[in-house]
C-alpha cells in the first residue's frame, strides 16, 4: 500500500504555495492516485497506444516521470531489449525515488532518470514522447515555446502523449466538472479542508487550459493531427501526431 497522503489534513495557518518537494513524493502515489479521474486508466493504456509507433530500438522520452509511473508500467511491457526510456523531471525528491524504483524494478539499462527542467533541457531526436499532468505546471508564456521543443524532437508520423487538467470553455460547465471532480475527491477519502486548503495551496502553480487551446498550440507547433484519446470528467489525455 502507498503510504496515505495526509499534507492537507490540518489546518494550516500560512498555506504555503504547493511545492514537488520530499513531502510531497513521500505521498504521491497514493496523492494521484486519489486526486486524478483516470489516471490508472491513463497510465495503463499508454503502453498500448506507444506499441503503434514504437520500433525495437525506439527512444521514448517521460517528461514529468516524478517516481516513474509511466515509465515503469511502459518497460514492463516492452519486448525489445534495445528501446530506452529518457524520464525527466526537475524535482530531486521525486528524481531520487524515480531512480530508486527503477533499480528496484531491474530496469535500469531501459530506464535513464535525470533531474532537469523541460524549459531549459535539450531533448534528442526520439520516437514517442509522454508528458502526463506536468505541462500545468509550467508557466504559461512557455508553454508555446516547450510544444514546440517537443515537436522539433519527433519525427513526422510519430507521436506524442499529453495528459492534462482541463478547462471548459463554458462556465455552467466548467463549475459542474470542478464538483464532480470534488466528489471524486471526498469519495476518496479527502475532507472538505484537505481539498480547499490543496485548491489554494494549487491556486498560482497550477494553471489549466482547455482542450481547445491545448489543441490550437499542438497545431501551431506542427502536429498535424490531435485526438483526445481520454477524458474523465475535467482531465484529459491527447494523442498528437507529427
Ligand atoms: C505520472 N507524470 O505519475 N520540468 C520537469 N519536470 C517538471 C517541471 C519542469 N519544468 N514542472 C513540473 N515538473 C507523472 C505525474 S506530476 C502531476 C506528473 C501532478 C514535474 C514535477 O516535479 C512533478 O513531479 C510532475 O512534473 C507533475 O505519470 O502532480 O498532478
Amino acid at each position: 500500500m502507498f503510504k496515505k497522503d495526509k499534507i492537507y489534513a490540518k489546518p494550516q495557518k500560512q498555506l504555503e504555495q504547493f511545492t514537488f518537494d520530499e513531502q510531497v513524493a513521500d505521498v504521491f502515489a497514493d496523492m494521484i492516485n486519489r486526486s486524478v479521474p483516470g489516471y490508472q486508466t491513463i497510465i495503463g493504456t499508454i503502453p498500448a497506444i506507444l506499441s503503434k509507433y514504437l520500433k525495437t530500438d525506439s527512444k521514448i522520452y517521460d517528461i514529468g516521470c516524478s517516481l516513474g509511473a509511466a515509465s515503469l508500467t511502459l518497460a514492463k511491457q516492452i519486448k525489445s531489449a534495445q528501446i530506452t526510456i529518457g524520464a525527466i523531471d526537475y524535482s530531486s525528491a521525486m528524481v531520487e525515488k524515480a531512480k530508486r524504483n527503477v533499480q528496484s524494478y531491474k530496469f535500469s539499462e531501459i530506464i535513464n532518470v535525470q533531474q532537469a527542467d523541460i524549459t531549459t533541457f535539450e531533448l534528442a531526436s526520439c520516437d514517442a514522447i509522454m508528458m502526463n499532468f506536468t505541462l500545468q505546471f509550467i508557466a504559461p508564456e512557455q508553454r508555446d515555446f516547450v510544444i514546440n521543443k517537443i515537436a522539433n524532437a519527433l519525427p513526422p508520423g510519430q507521436v506524442f502523449l499529453l495528459s492534462e487538467k482541463v478547462q471548459s470553455t463554458d462556465a455552467v460547465m466548467d463549475r459542474n466538472l470542478v464538483e464532480l471532480h470534488h466528489d471524486f475527491k471526498r469519495k476518496n477519502g479527502y475532507s472538505e479542508l484537505e481539498i480547499s486548503q490543496k485548491r489554494s495551496a494549487l491556486e498560482e502553480v497550477m494553471i489549466i487550459d482547455s482542450i481547445e487551446t491545448h489543441k490550437s498550440r499542438l497545431a501551431l507547433a506542427g502536429f498535424s493531427h490531435c485526438e483526445v484519446w481520454y477524458q474523465h470528467f475535467n482531465f484529459a489525455s491527447f494523442i498528437a501526431i507529427k
